[in-house]
């Protein structure tokens, strides 16, 4: 069986180890269930990641890196490997890919780190080994807020953090970063964290959200994980108002090798379009059917109208596959995003999200107020406009790269 590299670790390390322990209690000739991702990837991976001293020698390539750099990328590294192993993974089994994502991860989030982590740090060390006052809780909402966390989520995380407080009769200064952090990841996991298309059945992606988010990159870095992990998969060209749109969609379908249903005249109906690709994917037994779509048409009302009739389509014409409808968002908009959110909420009745660009903006903490305020699970992140730039969001990875220093 191929990895999968749409499922996740599961998010704590005793989640891990009672996967362990049921993989060690369960007689051999048990397959693996797909519902226990853990299980199943300690199972398959070492079929298709390296033997760790590959990895060792790509980084010995480095050597003419400046020293600053190097030193960077080495604790980058360890720190991968520590995140990887807090999830339950066996040294020799960790690939590289895998590595690399986690570095790119932390580095992405960079700047909301230095903006949250930096103050937390001063925070910390003025209150010490002494219990926090509620005073010096406000200020951590303050910091909260200023990275876009949202006013709404940092008050439900603080009311929290105060009544442990007060009840506790005090959480110590070094108390207070591990409940935060375990907070954080309860804000985001609002659904099951494993997110994949499911094997021998046809899965429909609708793909949504405004003009430049990342939408295409998005679908063209799926279908690489898609293709990747072994699904057959298809891509509809459903934007079809924009002239340079099915071109730009197809040179993804080239860089993944997965096929592109479109219609090359200009301006067609993306209804007939996702129709047709509808039928192509149940003809060839395709698995992961992704739709691309417009993020902008002559008026917002158009593009609703568009997206109604699209999300029509796929329910009458795949009513058996499993249909998802993933509205991308672009970090960097902060909490502009949340109000786009709503209208495609009712046009396409979403099921996820996608936060892209989450390299380089200082507004990471979005994240946490997405999940919070639209009630969608975060199903993936893009950190990069390259085809490995996109995996599927982990809170546990999140937080933790979020939290590097502390
Ligand atoms: N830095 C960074 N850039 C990204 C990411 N995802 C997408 N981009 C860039 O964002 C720009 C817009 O991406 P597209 O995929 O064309 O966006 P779209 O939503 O399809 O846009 P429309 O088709 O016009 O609605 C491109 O330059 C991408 O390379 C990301 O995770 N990080
Ligand atoms: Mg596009």
């Amino acid at each position: 069986m191929v990895f999968d590299w749409f499922k996740r670790f599961r998010k704590e390390e005793e989640d891990a180890q009672q996967a362990a322990k049921e993989q060690e209690a369960a007689p051999v000739e048990v397959e693996a269930e797909p519902a226990l991702p853990a299980v199943t990837e300690a199972e398959t991976v070492a079929e298709t990641t390296y033997p760790t001293d590959e990895v060792e020698e790509t980084e010995d390539q480095d050597d003419e890196d400046e020293d600053g750099d190097e030193d960077e990328e080495e604790e980058g590294f360890q720190w991968s490997e520590e995140i990887l192993a807090a999830q339950g993974r066996d040294h020799d089994e960790i690939s590289t890919d895998e590595i690399t994502w986690l570095q790119k991860l932390r580095a992405g989030l960079g700047r909301t780190r230095q903006g949250l982590v930096a103050p937390l740090l001063m925070l910390m060390n003025f209150v010490g080994k002494g219990p926090i006052s509620l005073d010096q809780l406000d200020e951590l909402e303050t910091l909260l807020i200023q990275a876009d966390v949202g006013v709404g989520t940092s008050e439900k995380i603080l009311q929290v953090l105060k009544q442990e407080t007060i009840q506790a009769g005090g959480l110590k200064g070094d108390q207070v970063v591990p409940f935060l952090k375990q907070l954080l990841r309860n804000e985001l996991d609002i659904a099951d964290p494993y997110f994949a298309p499911q094997r021998g059945v046809l899965n429909v992606w609708l793909v949504v959200g405004v003009n430049g988010t990342g939408k295409t990159t998005t679908i063209g870095k799926l279908a690489h994980l898609s293709q990747k992990s072994g699904y057959k998969t298809l891509i509809a060209a459903a934007d079809t108002f924009r002239a340079a749109a099915v071109e730009q969609v197809k040179v993804w379908g080239d860089r993944s090798g997965v096929e592109v249903i479109a219609n090359p005249q200009a301006g067609t109906d993306p209804a007939a379009v996702v129709y047709d690709a509808i039928n192509a994917a149940l003809a060839r037994e395709t698995e992961l059917l992704l739709v691309d779509t417009a993020g902008r048409l002559q008026n917002k009302k158009n593009l609703m109208a568009e997206l109604t009739k699209i999300r029509k389509i796929i329910d009458t014409r795949a009513s058996d596959a499993n249909i998802e409808a993933l509205l991308v968002l672009d970090a960097t908009t902060g909490q502009n995003g949340l109000n786009q959110a709503r209208v495609f909420t009712e046009a396409a009745d979403l099921s996820g999200i996608v936060l892209t660009k989450l390299d380089g903006t200082a507004k990471g903490g979005i994240a946490i107020a997405i999940v919070n305020e639209l009630g969608l699970p975060l199903r993936f992140i893009g950190v990069g406009e390259k085809i490995d730039d996109l995996r599927p969001f982990s809170s546990y990875e999140f937080v933790e790269a979020l939290f590097v220093d502390l």
